[in-house]
Order: structure tokens, then sequence, then C-alpha cells
């Protein structure tokens, strides 16, 4: 693939981009020259950084209370992202079996690698992060489009335990005016945990109860699990048996361990056939409405040893080609997407699937969104969720999200309200939390909390054309949505160890408060303009600020002359927005952006526009492409929001447009 190196496994080897040489191999021990950093290698509770560190690959089902000391959490992409002298490179370390990598951390001169099995080495060629990320996401598989609904406000709960319960947490979406447009039913909707059914004592009418929903504007997604409850008179079991496809132990019996169900076998998800098999068994979630699937527990994670994985010798039949678990076990969990998502797009072929998932290996983004498991509603994660997601973000995971608030323990309404103000910048937010935790939903806490959520999550449904937009780019680029601001300044080293603040787009800039009791916070930010989003205050970068941010107004900078497309708020993306408004921190030079619309899901047509903002001398001048591509938008107002000058309303029938203003200002 072009740029894309293949590493020897013995022997010298010098990997060079027309004349220049970019990296050097001695067998697959990578020679690194001084000053080189690393980055990326997925879902880590560390830093941003991993230059000398060891990093382990090996997907498992943490004990609670993840820390920095966690190496291995639920996905593993052995994939590092290299920065020298400014120029990125990436290295690709492909097996789906366990993966040691030592990122110069016991010789600060080599970077060396050990898997049990055959993988194989690739270098992808840069010289930016964005090339990278584009051919490695060219390599492993792009994010697909999501629906526009996906990026609404989500809200889940371990469990939502019956079909009022349901009804009542939408209603108070609804009559607090906070914007929602997914709710979550976790394990205890099904019938004894057996995957694929409902408990209809607690759901009688799943179809009705989802149809209702609907109509107020919310989607419904259920969780699935991959161990199937042996029970003889359970269809999917037998079925499964019948076909032979689960997983065998090494003397050739059906591979067996507890979880939620009790005992239960495991699907062989690298087989095709069963992949297939799978994928259709989702015919009755989808027939009840059911909008999307969550993918839990696909480590696999087993309960016995507790938090245990499967063996490594037992043996995937695969079809034809058996295999140990051992070489592939980081694989199981993107294979089960992958089921969940081919059985969703059969089955449904209008509409694009939506499947998130726990566990994965590289690639995982083209199957489902990744979440990243069970956090602690603890400050520490708060902060922890920012390198965490930068690292998924430059792994090719660019589609993913923490739980907001915190999973395990009691969150309070400051933290609440200070997760939310992060949260919505996050590519999947979905607020989510533990039985027998204290609930968590926006309003749990009352106010001033619940004002701050309501307000938050106003803002998201505000950003909705612009974080559409990113991710329309992602899916034909890979670059990250929420990204490191290394991402697109790689020139800058002091960008490199900024992990407690992100870029959303190029345009925002965004620094979350992740401490209780505190309003003021350092910032850094990169070369260019920058305006303080409440303040408009204008900020040249490079430069160390002092943010105050107090509740309710998060340290959010935006890059100068990089029109926000946003919409009026709606309480859920089904509703039409009345307007888009192209909104325009002035600053010194030009800059320009972008908005990708299409009718949200399915697979019609798009159309796009360029929006370019110059200032020159007193006038600033806007200026809007023609809209290319068949869509055509609902009918609305468009405004050019001039922050702190003027609001403009644009006459446009879809032509190229330009507006001048006078300003007034100084700066
Ligand atoms: O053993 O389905 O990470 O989000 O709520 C726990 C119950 C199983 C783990 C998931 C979590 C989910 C929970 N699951």
């Amino acid at each position: 693939m072009d740029g894309v190196v293949r590493i020897e496994r013995s022997g010298r080897q010098a990997v060079r981009d027309g004349d220049r040489l970019v990296a050097e191999f001695d067998g697959y021990v990578k020679l690194r020259p001084d000053g080189e950093r690393y980055f990326g290698c997925g879902e880590r509770t560390a830093g941003l950084e991993k230059t000398r560190t060891r990093q382990v690959f090996w997907n498992v089902d943490p004990p609670a209370g993840h820390t920095a000391s966690f190496n291995n959490l639920y996905t593993s992409i052995p994939f590092v992202l290299c920065l020298h002298e400014g120029r990125a490179h990436g290295v690709f370390y492909d097996h789906p079996g366990r993966v040691e990598l030592d990122l110069a951390k016991a010789d600060p001169a080599r970077v060396t690698v050990s898997a049990a099995d055959e993988l194989e080495v690739s270098v992808v060629l840069g010289p930016t992060p964005a090339d990278v990320l584009d051919r490695y996401t060219a390599l492993t598989g792009r994010t697909p489009m999501p629906p526009l609904w996906a990026l609404g406000n989500q809200q889940s709960r371990w469990s939502y335990l019956a079909a009022d319960e349901l009804r009542s947490v939408a209603a108070e979406f609804r009559a607090r005016a906070i914007p929602c447009d997914v709710l979550y039913l976790d394990i205890d909707h099904m019938d004894g945990y057996r995957v694929f059914t409902w408990d209809r004592e607690r759901f009688p009418d799943p179809a009705g109860l989802i149809a209702e929903l609907r109509s107020q504007g919310f989607r419904v997604v259920v969780i699935t699990d991959p161990g199937v409850k042996v029970d003889e008179s359970y269809s999917l079991y037998v079925e499964g048996r019948d076909r032979g496809s689960f997983v065998l132990t090494r003397d050739g019996d059906e591979f067996q361990n507890v979880v939620w169900p009790g005992v239960c076998a495991f699907p062989d998800f690298t087989d095709p056939a069963v992949r297939e098999w799978w994928g259709d068994r989702h015919a009755g979630l989808v027939d009840a409405g059911v909008a999307g699937v969550w993918c839990d527990m696909n480590e696999p994670a087993l309960f016995v040893p507790w938090h245990s994985t499967m063996p490594e010798d037992a043996v995937h039949p695969g079809g034809g080609r058996a295999r140990l678990h051992g070489e592939v076990h980081n694989a199981y969990g993107s294979y089960m997407a992958q089921a969940a998502r081919e059985g969703l797009a059969r089955l449904r072929p209008d509409a694009r699937p939506f499947v998130i998932s726990r566990a994965g290996y590289a690639g995982l983004q083209r199957h489902a969104l990744q979440w990243t498991g069970d956090n602690s509603s603890w400050w520490e994660h708060l902060w922890m969720s920012m390198p965490q997601l930068q690292n998924l973000g430059l792994s090719g995971i660019a589609w993913a999200g923490v739980d907001v608030g915190g999973f395990f323990g009691d969150c309070d309404g400051e933290l609440l309200a200070r997760w939310t103000e992060f949260g919505v910048f996050q590519p999947f937010c979905r607020n989510h939390s533990a039985m027998e935790t204290a609930p968590q939903e926006p309003w749990a806490f009352g106010e001033p909390w619940e004002s701050v959520c309501r307000d938050m999550l106003a803002l998201r449904m505000q950003l909705l054309p612009y974080l559409y937009t990113a991710f329309e780019a992602c899916h034909r680029t890979g670059a990250p949505i929420l990204r490191p601001l290394l991402f697109d300044h790689p020139g800058d080293p002091v960008t490199y160890t900024a992990d407690d603040e992100f870029l959303v787009g190029s345009g925002l800039l965004v620094a979350p408060i992740t401490r209780p009791g505190v309003e003021h916070r350092h910032v850094y930010l990169p070369a260019g303009h920058w305006r303080q989003f409440w303040t408009n205050e204008l900020i040249e970068g490079p430069a160390h600020v002092l943010a105050h941010a107090p509740l309710g107004q998060p340290a959010i900078y935006a890059r100068c002359n990089t029109p926000i497309p946003m919409w009026p708020v709606l309480p859920h993306t089904a509703e039409i927005p009345a307007s888009l408004t192209w909104r325009v921190f002035v600053g010194p030079g030009a800059g320009s952006s972008s908005l990708y619309e299409d009718a949200g899901d399915g697979y019609g047509p798009s159309c796009s526009r360029t929006a370019h903002v110059e200032r020159d001398g007193e006038l600033v001048r806007f200026s809007l492409s023609a809209r290319s591509g068949a869509f055509v938008p609902p009918q609305r107002e468009t405004f050019v929001d001039f922050v702190g000058l003027d609001r403009v309303r644009l006459e446009e029938n879809g032509d190229a447009v330009v507006i001048e203003r006078v300003v007034t200002t100084d700066d």
C-alpha cells in the first residue's frame, strides 16, 4: 500500500520518504534517533506521551478503579505515532495475540517488540500526523459515517429496570428541556441475561415502548454480551451448539465459563459463518425497533476466575483454519462488533448501523465506536479521559467516549457538571453509571448543576453541524475529531505534553477543569490567533494563559477566522433546525472551514460548502462557496454572527455569497 513500508524480520533496513530518512530498523528493532517521541498505543490510562514506557497489548476486563499504573485495558491497538523534529511517522505491529512494546524504556536507543507468534511490522509514512492517520486508516479501515442521531446526547444506566422507568427518564429530559437522542437498556432488559431476548415482565411490549419513545425523538440501544447461556430450552444456544458455532477446549469439548447468565458457551466470531449467524440473530431486536447494539464483555470477560479471560489454549475452529485463542485474543471483540454491524446492515439496509464496543483490536473503527468501559466517578478519571481519548484518536479510533460522570462510585453535582463540560466535546457523548451508585442523570443533583448540564448539552446540540462535518472528514481521512494539539501543531514540542486540553476539529480548543472547587487553570494556546469563546478576548499564540472558567463557562478557545457552523438548540436531532449560523471569531489574517450535510442517515447524496474569512485592515470579508453536491438542506435561515460585532442574515440560495463588514473595535 502507498506510503506503508513493510519491515523485514531480520537485517538492517532504512525507511525513506523520497530522499529523507524516516526510520531505521535492525530486524524488528527500531533504532531510536535522539529526541524521537512516542504517542498513540490506543486506550491508555496514563498521559499522552508514551516515550520511555513499556506497553502491553492484551485485552482484559480490568478491576475497578483504573489508575495510571494499569497498562492494558479492554482494547489493543499496537500502533505508535512517532514524532521527530516535527515530522511524524507511524509503526504498526500487527498481531492480534499478545504484543509487548518497549518504547526506549530499557534502552533509550531502541524500540523493541515481543510477540508470541508471527507479527507484521509496517512503517506508515508522514510527514504530518494527518498524513500518518490517513494512511494508517486506509490500511486498517475508516470510521463509517455515523447516523446523525448518534452525535446527540445519550443516557444510560445499569439498569433502567422496566418500561415505565425508561418512560419517566425520557419524560424528564423533555420536561426539563435537556437535549437527548438515545436511551440505553443494560443487561436487565433480558430474560435471565439471555442475549437477544426480553424480560416480558419488565418490558411486556418492547416494540410498543420503542415506538412511543421514538415519537418523542428517542432511539433505544440495547446491550448484547457474547456469553450464550447453556440452556436446552434457549434456541440461540441449541442452534449455536448444533451448528458447531462455539469456541472449543483443546480437547474438542464446548468451552464453557460463567458470565451473567450463569454457565455460557462463546461464539467463535473468527468464523465468517458464525458472524453471519450471530448478525442475523439481531432480527428480533431490529423488528422491535432497536436502533443499535452495545457489545459488552467482548474481551471476552469471564467470571471464573473473576475478571479473567479465555484460556490461550481454547480453540477457535474458525470455519476451516483452527486457531488457538491466544493467537486471536485481541481481535475477539472486533469480530463480535463486525458481526453486529454486518447483521444490522443486512437487516436494515437503508440505515447506518450503530454499534458500540468495549473490546477490540486495530481496525475496530470499521465496525463500532468504542467507549472506554468502567471508569469511576473520580476527578482523576475526568482528567484521565483526555489523554485516553487523544491516544485513541491517534490510533485510528476517533469515534470514542468515556462514561460521562463516571461509571463506578457515586458522582456528585460538581463532578457531573464539570464532566459534562468536557463530555459534550467527546465524539460519543453518553452518561452512564453502575448499579447501586447514586443516580447521575443531568438533573440528579439539582441546581446549579442541572443548569450547567443543560447548557452544555445545548451547546453540543448547537455544535452538531460542526461535529458532523468533523466526522465526515474523519470518515474520509482518518483525522481524529477530538485530537491532541500536536496533531495540528507537530512542530511545537510544547504540545507533546499538553494532554489536559485538546482540539475538537481544528477550530476549537477545550481545556476542562478537572479539580473540585477550582475556577482557574493554565491553558497553552499554540501558534495562531484565538478568542475566548465566552468573552471574545483575543489572544495570540503561542501563549500560556490563566483561564477563568467558572461553572458553566469551561475554557474554550476558538481559532480566529475559522467559522463554526451552528444550529439553534433542539431537543433532539429529528427536529429540523430553523436556522444555520456561522459563528465567526474575527482576528488578524485569514482562515476557513467547511460544512458537510446529508440526510443524517442512509447512503443518499450529500453536499458541502466552504466558508472563508479574511480580515483586511478595517474590513472583514466572509465568503461562502456555492453548495457542491446533490443534497439540498431543508429550508432555513442563514446567519453570520461576527462575534462581538454584528449578526447578519444572509440572503442565499446555495450560490456563492460574499459579505463584508467594517470592524470597529481595536483588536
Ligand atoms: O460485569 O452490563 O462496562 O457499562 O453497565 C459488568 C453491566 C458488565 C460492564 C460494562 C458496563 C455495564 C455492565 N457491564
